[in-house]
């Protein structure tokens, strides 16, 4: 199973992290997910963090955003 997006899928992943992602750094952090997702409970948010932070620095990159959404 390939997770790679293409084409107009990457645009609107691109445009939904852009939503995301507050202050542009091109990072979300669990606080801008937060702010974003008020309803959604800081549990699911750490355990997003946990599962889809590949590179540990607490914080998504476009890449693990990628990854996050893409998962069934
Ligand atoms: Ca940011
Ligand atoms: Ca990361």
């Amino acid at each position: 199973m390939s997770t790679e997006p293409t084409g107009e899928r990457l645009a609107e992943l691109k445009q939904a992290f852009a939503a995301i992602d507050a202050d542009g750094d091109g990072f979300i952090t669990e606080r801008e997910f937060g702010e974003r997702f008020p309803d959604l409970p800081a549990e699911a948010i750490g355990s997003l963090n946990r599962d889809a932070d590949s590179d540990g620095d607490g914080r998504f990159s476009f890449e693990e955003f990628v990854r996050i959404v893409s998962v069934d």
